[in-house]
């Protein structure tokens, strides 16, 4: 009697356990996605041609329609570089500090910003990452390495022979509610005039300002410019998702735990995650007004984050997650990535190779899409940058 009991609890449990596993599996696989590889109109794209000039202008026409807002300007016609200060050797005569201050004008006023880089001392020129920095300047990016953070291991980034250059986002547009009536905004917008429902928001003005470093970039012989990546974390892995997608001259677009409205996909149950309702009530000043429309209502709108992602294509992207940061939804992070895939099929690539969702420490490197899960919160840190490092060296940027 005794024998029976223990084994019926044994059974129970087992059947339990099981339960619990498919339903939590279940649960974490994405649902009625719309199909990346179907037009607006229905038609099923088969080759690159299709992609490049169908599916991928009305795709990126939806997001920066509805998502991220249309910029009013690229590289802005008044528009100069000068050094800020006088370049310096740092790092143990490793590296050439350089402070460029960017200067441009719009119709309705004058803008400015200054950048560091630390480029390293070698023959070629140098590849590079352009982190776009949302965390206080001074404690993350000092130019004079007095203080020192994970978020810009520019020492370590340097050493692996990769040039490290950051700016401020708060120094292209405040990361505040009024913000899109500031900084670059206010050069290239009517004051007086209400604002459009697809006028840019912040993600997409800092994304700009990472397009106009690299106006820079193309003119320094020191660096390779075929080789830049862009990386951001959080508010700034959304961005940089934006800053690749919407400037092709950036060879990899790293988007480190950047969560809803970044690689998060919205087709996938993870009721810790964020969510359009939260974000655009919290943060709507990053998106343009049309976005609103949108909340509670993703799962019916035709594209989500997956396509966002693809538009890279070819090119490589990274996308990290953090085991204890749900609010960023690592599934969904990586269903993006998955998903994305068959956009980098067509040109005879692989995106993201995986059998399933990794473990954290795990990386997934095989394809063009690099996913990673990193142990610990929402952060950037220096596992996260070798990582990026690993995969740029993988695919030759240093060769
Ligand atoms: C959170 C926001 C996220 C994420 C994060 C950050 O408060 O809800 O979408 O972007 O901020 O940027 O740190």
């Amino acid at each position: 009697m005794k024998k029976v009991s223990y084994a019926w609890i044994v059974r129970g449990c087992a059947l339990a356990c099981l339960a619990l596993a498919q339903g939590a599996a279940a649960g974490l696989e994405p649902e009625n996605v719309p199909d990346l590889m179907t037009t607006f109109k229905g038609e099923k794209v088969t080759t690159v041609e299709q992609w490049e000039k169908v599916r991928a202008p009305e795709l990126r026409a939806e997001f920066m329609r509805e998502e991220y807002g249309r910029r009013p300007v690229e590289r802005p016609k008044e528009f100069s570089f000068a050094p800020a200060e006088p370049d310096a050797e740092m790092m143990d005569g490793k590296a050439i500090r350089k402070r460029v201050r960017v200067s441009y004008a719009g119709k309705y006023g004058k803008g400015e910003f200054t950048f560091t880089a630390f480029i390293p001392k070698q023959q070629k020129p140098a590849p590079a990452f352009v982190l776009i920095c949302n965390r206080p300047p001074d404690a993350n990016i000092d130019p004079t390495r007095e203080k020192k953070s994970e978020f810009w291991p520019a020492e370590e980034i340097v050493a692996r022979g990769y040039a490290a250059i950051a700016f401020w986002n708060g120094d292209i547009a405040p990361d505040r509610s009024s913000g899109n009536r500031d900084g670059v905004f206010a050069c290239f917008e009517a004051p007086d005039k209400g604002r459009a429902p697809d006028a840019w928001g912040t993600l997409s003005a800092w994304a700009w300002g990472a397009s106009r470093v690299l106006d820079w970039i193309e003119t320094e012989p020191l660096l390779d410019a075929k080789h830049v990546a862009v990386v951001g974390h959080s508010r700034g892995g959304k961005t940089a998702l934006v800053a690749g997608v919407c400037d092709k001259r950036f060879a990899m677009a790293c988007s480190n735990d950047s969560g809803c409205s970044g690689a998060k996909l919205n087709h996938i149950d993870l009721p810790k995650s964020e969510h359009l309702h939260q974000i655009v009530r919290t943060f709507p000043y990053w998106f343009c007004a049309n976005y609103i429309r949108h909340v509670n209502a993703e799962k019916e709108w035709r594209v989500d984050q997956h396509a966002f992602v693809a538009l890279m294509a070819p090119r490589l992207v990274c996308i990290a997650s953090a085991s204890e940061d749900a609010w960023a939804g690592q599934e969904g992070e990586y269903w993006s990535g998955r998903l994305a895939s068959p956009a980098w099929e067509l040109y005879g690539k692989k995106g993201l190779v995986s059998e399933g969702f990794p473990p954290p420490e795990q990386p997934l490197q095989e394809g063009c899409i690099s996913y990673h899960v990193r142990s610990g919160k929402h952060n950037l840190t220096s596992y996260d940058w070798n990582r990026y490092m690993d995969f740029a060296d993988r695919h030759g940027w240093r060769d």
